[in-house]
């Protein structure tokens, strides 16, 4: 139930609110701003690639992990749980969370 009005907040929410839905940093909020060029609030898999770049850029290891193999198409794969060609910022920390625990 909370995790529906989550999803949905953060579906409604301007880009400048992604901070109070998840408990991301101000680095990964900025570049997932900057990241979505069209600002549909959705990566595609070029803005996914621009995404990728600020935080390993930033140092986040499993963006730099990405990059290092250029395994962006890979990952998006893996990130876009529902197939819809686009990561939303729930799919995004969801699959965070799943490297970092395995
Ligand atoms: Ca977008
Ligand atoms: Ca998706």
């Amino acid at each position: 139930m909370l995790k529906t009005t989550l999803v949905t907040l953060i579906c409604l929410a301007p880009a400048t609110s992604y901070a109070q839905v998840f408990s991301a940093t101000d680095q990964e909020i900025d570049a997932y701003v900057i990241a979505d060029r069209n600002q549909d609030g959705y990566l595609s898999l070029t803005e996914f690639r621009t995404f990728v770049q600020a935080m390993a850029k930033a140092g986040q290891p499993t963006a730099k992990t990405i990059r290092t193999f250029g395994a962006y198409r890979f990952a998006f794969g893996i990130v876009d749980v529902n197939k819809d060609n686009r990561a939303s910022p729930d799919e995004l920390r969801a699959a965070d969370d799943d490297y970092r625990a395995n």
